[in-house]
């Protein structure tokens, strides 16, 4: 076997199952080594951002890697930014980077750059391999680190990948163990919970997966709790019979209201929450400084068995003895009619989405209520934009598709954001990947307004309206889905969007849906 070979039999020994390439020259040997060593699912797609936010995408379902493949530091640069949304997501992601052959670097040819910079940006783990023997061993590292919710990247020579390697025995991943939760730590936490009845959970990590939240609604029966997530959390289940988790506003205005109710803060696997941006006036840090605050587990430590722990230390009461409670929530309010708003486009999709649906969330400013809608929806789960850096959307649901074919995925995407990855579509089509893009088309970068009228400039002359608009021309959402193999509709009211949401959902293979969005006049 060559290089490549072992790269890719290793991969598939330690789990991997599905390559996310956008590939070039240095890569070629393993290109071709998918077919010599079959096994793993190749994905084309058309831009590296659409590899590394499928990737995250995939890893925040499955909670194991999708392995990249990306060319040279051009691509991997390509790829940053939504590899920065995987690392604040703590997502598992396996990236292999081809680097020229070892001999040619030196003649600094064109595509030449400092790979191992760009990689200590995002990466947990990051190494060039050194032999082709060593190829292997890399490989099978990079995949169990990566299993600690991080980004590994593994840089492999283009000469390396084509000399013989050896054959020797390659160790497995080993899966990485969280270290026990520090007993004092839920002791004083229950301290806490059981004294102060204006507290509150901010959760995080695994305390939002369906284990952790059990624990948190016992914890809440018990004590009369706050449950509050970040504003932008990697992953959440949500709906009937569980938990009602508040979400931060992004508004740093509102988002201290919901926090100035409770007196006492125990965090459980989120961070201490900061407003997005350093706001004159408004402190930085959205906990006041004289409210008490506890920190219950660290990065290495399970979030879901911090709160179980705490949950038995308060005497909580079991989870089948409240669960029926949380099953009997009203679902959010039926179609509404008439004009197609931010608001009656958040109803609709929240009364129409099916159980088991994966919402990725990147509607930023038309889906700022639909969260609250969604308490009472069918069991569901969402993913949202953690690092802030926009274009997340449409591959994070490329990837959370490949991830889950049973599962019908719906992107809730903005119009902005959605141009800057918008190849994820011909992805979808590709692979006939079940997601339903609701194009939420504003035609313009709304946000920007609004952040513009917040810093007083309340009457933007056209210089700034011409960077913050996306008219002229409109863009033609259906002629580009329908371009890149993907149905495409646009609606304007309420019930067309029921419509063609229901028959989005019912048939097989992806689907896009503008929304063009009635908004407030100026
Ligand atoms: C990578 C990156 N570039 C730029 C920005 C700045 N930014 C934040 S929101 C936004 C525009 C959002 O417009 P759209 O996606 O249409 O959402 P809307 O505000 O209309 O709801 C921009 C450019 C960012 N957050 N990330
Ligand atoms: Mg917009």
């Amino acid at each position: 076997m060559n290089g490549a070979e072992r790269l890719v039999a290793t991969a598939l020994k330690a789990g991997i199952e599905v390559c996310l390439a956008n590939a070039g020259t240095t890569e070629m040997p393993v290109l071709v080594a998918m077919d010599a060593v079959p096994g793993i699912r190749p994905v084309l797609c058309l831009y590296e951002g659409v590899c590394t936010g499928a990737a995250d995408g995939y890893g925040r379902m499955l909670g194991r890697p999708a392995m990249v493949l990306l060319h040279l530091g051009p691509g991997f640069a390509n790829g940053v930014s939504n590899l920065h949304n995987a690392r604040r997501a703590g997502s598992p992601v396996v990236n292999v980077v081809g680097q020229h052959a070892t001999w040619h670097i030196e003649a600094d040819a064109p595509l030449t750059m400092d790979i191992e910079a760009l990689a200590g940006t995002v990466s947990g783990w990051h190494k060039t391999s050194e032999s082709p023997e060593s190829i292997a061993h890399d490989v099978s590292e990079a995949v169990t680190t990566s299993l600690r919710g991080q980004i590994s990247t593994l840089i492999v020579p283009n000469d390396y990948q084509l000399a013989e390697a050896s054959n020797g025995e390659v160790p497995g991943p080993v899966p990485p163990t969280f270290e026990p939760v520090d007993e004092e730590l839920v002791a004083q936490a229950a301290q806490l919970l059981a004294r102060e009845n204006k507290a509150a959970l901010l959760l995080g990590g695994q305390g939002l997966r369906e284990r952790g939240l059990r624990a948190a609604a016992r914890i809440g029966a018990v004590t009369g709790c706050g449950l509050v997530t970040p504003t932008f959390p990697g992953y959440l289940e949500r709906g009937l019979g569980l938990p009602d988790v508040a979400r931060l506003p992004y508004q740093p205005e509102a988002a201290s209201e919901l926090l100035s109710q409770y007196e006492t803060f125990v965090l459980v696997g989120a961070g201490e929450p900061v407003t997005f941006f350093g706001y004159e006036g408004i402190p930085s840090r959205l906990i006041p400084p004289d409210r008490k605050k506890l920190e219950m587990v660290t990065e290495n430590q399970d979030a879901a068995e911090a709160l179980e722990a705490l949950a038995d230390a308060l005497d909580a009461p079991t989870w089948l003895s409240i669960a029926g409670n949380l099953r009997a929530r009203p679902r959010a309010p039926g179609v509404p009619n008439g004009e197609l708003t931010p608001e009656s486009a958040c109803q609709t999709i929240a009364s129409l989405q099916p159980e088991g649906a994966v919402i990725v969330d990147e509607g930023l400013t038309a889906a700022t209520t639909y969260y609250p809608l969604t308490a009472g929806a069918p069991p569901h789960t969402v993913l949202t934009v953690t690092g802030g850096s926009i274009g997340y959307g449409m591959p994070c649901a490329t990837g959370a598709a490949i991830a889950c074919p049973d599962r019908p995925v719906i992107n809730i995407q903005a119009d902005g954001s959605a141009m800057y990855t918008v190849q994820s579509l011909w992805t979808q089509a590709r692979e006939s990947l079940d997601v339903t893009t609701l194009i939420a088309s504003n035609r313009s970068y709304h946000i920007l307004k609004l952040e513009l009228a917040r810093a007083g400039v309340t009457d933007p002359g056209p210089g700034t309206l011409s960077l913050v608009d996306l008219d002229r021309p409109d863009i033609d959402w259906t002629q580009i889905a329908e371009g890149m193999g993907v149905p495409g509709v646009t609606v304007t009211t309420a019930e067309r969007l029921a419509q063609e949401l229901r028959k989005a959902i019912a048939e097989p293979g992806p689907h896009l849906i503008e929304m063009v969005l009635a908004m407030p006049g100026p």
